[in-house]
């Protein structure tokens, strides 16, 4: 722990940047060893197209985190009990997307070797192929599925220049895993052509009041799952804090009993939750997506439970 990052089993990663350690819930953090969860914080922020801020979403969603209680009412547990080792939060270089994925990427590596569930906070959402890729190249010929729940398709090839840019990000992995997008309501013509001819599954917000969507959105997943979550997936009334907020959004119950359901039914191998751009004064978000962060840890509790 000398480093500051609590990261001393893989002392390769100590010579990276890394911020100020804060905890996840306001609680000491289990030794990295025995900790089934890692918090990895990733306060990337380098291609925002719109409203900057989304590099001071880890540290709202932590802040706000201390705050929660410990006892998860519908799942009768304290998912804490699981064992979280938070990181401290990563640093990436800024003037170089192809550095700082690169040194992003050595992370995730290492973490995904070490077989823990690395729950990934952004930050822009460029940072998700980097940690959906880690999994792949562990994982060799098995096929994975990427859930992604956002407002934007992000199946752009390049945008402003680079094909680094949190508007590509889904670009970069879907020819290495089947995807199943859901609540989109926003994206370009050559974007759902792309999804078309490559069968990239989506449900689009405005078919998701419609008689088994959920369903239809597991039926579409493969046994091992990834889950990216842009917080512009939440209606801009619970989530106005984010870079691109999109009319016509998801609401809470039914996006939690999604993912409840694919943990249940799926093997869930690491998730992200990116874009929180907070808003000074207004903690109803940060909380919201601190929550979010929180059940994902108790459904991976449950999950190990099954
Ligand atoms: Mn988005």
């Amino acid at each position: 722990m000398s480093d500051g990052t609590g990261l001393s089993p893989v002392q390769e990663l100590a010579d990276l940047n890394w911020g100020e350690r804060q905890e996840f819930l306001g609680v000491p953090s289990v030794d990295f060893a025995r900790a089934a969860v890692v918090i990895l914080p990733v306060p990337y922020e380098a291609t925002a197209s719109y409203m900057p801020g989304a590099g001071d979403g880890p540290r709202a969603i932590i802040e706000a985190s201390q705050y929660l209680e410990l006892y998860d009412h519908e799942l009768d547990s304290e998912p804490i009990d699981i064992g979280i080792h938070t990181l401290a939060p990563l640093i990436l270089p800024k003037d170089s997307p192809e550095l700082a994925l690169g040194e992003l990427r050595q992370v995730l590596d290492t973490l995904v070797e070490q077989g823990k569930f690395v729950l990934m906070l952004g930050g822009e959402h460029s940072i998700t192929a980097e940690a959906v890729l880690a999994h792949v190249n562990r994982r060799g010929d098995r096929a994975i599925a990427v859930l992604q729940l956002d407002a934007h398709a992000d199946l752009r090839e390049e945008y402003e220049g680079t094909s680094l840019s949190h508007a590509c990000v889904m670009h970069r992995i879907h020819d290495s895993v089947s995807l199943v997008q859901v609540g989109i309501r926003s994206l370009t013509k050559p974007e759902r052509e792309l999804m078309a001819s490559r069968d990239i599954r989506v449900t689009f917000s405005h078919e998701m009041n419609k008689d088994g969507w959920a369903q239809r959105c597991l039926d579409a997943l493969g046994e091992d799952v990834y889950i990216t979550i842009d917080v512009d997936f939440f209606d801009p009334s619970l989530v106005p804090s984010t870079g691109t907020p999109e009319p016509d959004g998801a609401v809470w119950k039914p996006s939690i009993d999604l993912l409840g359901a694919v943990f249940r039914e799926k093997r869930v191998l690491g998730a992200d939750i990116v874009e929180l751009a907070p808003i000074s004064g207004l903690v109803a978000p940060d909380f919201l997506v601190a929550k979010l962060a929180y059940k994902l840890v108790g459904f991976v509790a449950s999950q190990g439970m099954s």
